[in-house]
């Protein structure tokens, strides 16, 4: 059996621990800081396994070598958002967390695919490349799989279709000038911007860039974790299957979209060794000017790390 850890066991750590026992994939580890809750939560899913009739081990722990000889290492530790504030408000607090758990889980689980989700998330992939000194196949950042999801959401929603008729390619930063591909997108072949009248399509494009706000600002304390979780589940999967599947994941940029040397959302290939190649879409004037404008932000912030 793989073994996954997964460092944070809050909101989006659990939940991605939940879903990956479902599945049947992995002995699971969950690690924090918070001294009982990762074992209570580790044990609670424990119980539940005899339920769904699933035969993983599921730990938890406050100790790295609990980790050792991971294949995959997720990391959510830090803090979430609070109503108004943005990603990269984060940027302090979390480069010292995801820092010391990059540092302390690599010296276990050498061999170990880094999977980061803690924001500002291309920032801190970016981070958990440098302290680890892994090549970009072994360091990858969740976002795209999650704005993509949403911005699929809305649209089945507004057509009334399946969601599985609906492809949607969110790419660029974790933030709010992330760039939804609406002539990439489509329902069942047919692009967005011919199925949908111009206005409502606008409006999706907005409320995808905004999905995580909504969500902070409904939940009140807190952010998102049931979807950002789905998505990390479907990366591992793709990881520890070998499927060769494409996603919209933070990816390490060496000239790809004309961009070198930060983090940013972007196809790739995931496969059991991690990321195996990124793919190039032919972009138009507009798509590559807003890319443009999202990396010089995330360029930004990772020049602002603590490095
Ligand atoms: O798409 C995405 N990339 C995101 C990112 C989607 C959702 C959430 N996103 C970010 O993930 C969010 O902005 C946060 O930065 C992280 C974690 O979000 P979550 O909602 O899981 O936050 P919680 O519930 O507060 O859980 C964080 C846990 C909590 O239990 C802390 O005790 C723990 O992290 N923590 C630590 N664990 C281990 N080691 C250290 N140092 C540590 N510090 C805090």
């Amino acid at each position: 059996m793989a073994k996954v850890t997964i460092i944070g066991a809050g909101q989006t750590g659990a939940t991605t621990a939940h879903w990956l026992a479902e599945r049947q994939l992995a002995d699971l580890v969950l690690i924090d800081i918070v001294e009982g809750m990762p074992q209570g939560k580790a044990l609670d899913l424990t119980e539940a396994m005899p339920v769904i009739g699933s035969d993983v081990r599921v730990i938890g722990t406050n100790d790295y070598s609990d980790t050792a000889g991971s294949d995959i290492v997720i990391i959510t530790a830090g803090l979430a958002r609070k109503p108004g504030m943005s990603r990269d408000d984060l940027l302090a607090a979390n480069s010292k967390i995801v820092g010391e758990a990059v540092e302390k889980s690599i010296k276990v689980s050498p061999d170990a695919i880094f999977i980061i989700l803690t924001n500002p998330l291309d920032a801190m992939a970016y981070l958990a490349k440098k302290v680890s000194g892994l090549p970009r196949e072994r360091v990858v950042g969740q976002a795209g799989i999650l704005d993509s999801a949403r911005m699929q959401a809305f649209v089945a929603m507004e057509l009334g279709v399946s969601v599985d008729n609906v492809n949607c390619y969110v790419l660029g930063g974790h933030g709010d000038d992330m760039v939804p591909l609406t002539r990439h997108s489509n329902v069942a072949g047919i692009p967005l911007d011919v199925i949908l009248p111009s206005d409502r399509l606008k409006a999706i494009v907005e409320r995808t860039r905004k999905g995580g706000g909504e969500i902070v600002s409904l939940l009140k304390s807190g952010s998102a974790f049931y979807a950002p979780s789905a998505a990390l589940m479907q990366m591992v999967e793709a990881i520890l299957l070998d499927r060769h599947l494409i996603v919209p994941a933070s990816a390490y940029l060496e000239g790809e979209y004309g961009q070198e040397g930060i983090y940013f959302g972007v196809p790739v290939q995931l496969g059991r060794g991690g990321l195996e190649k990124i793919i190039q879409y032919q972009l138009n004037d507009e798509e590559n000017g807003e890319l443009e404008r999202s990396a010089n932000h995330v360029r930004e912030v990772i020049e602002s790390l603590p490095l």
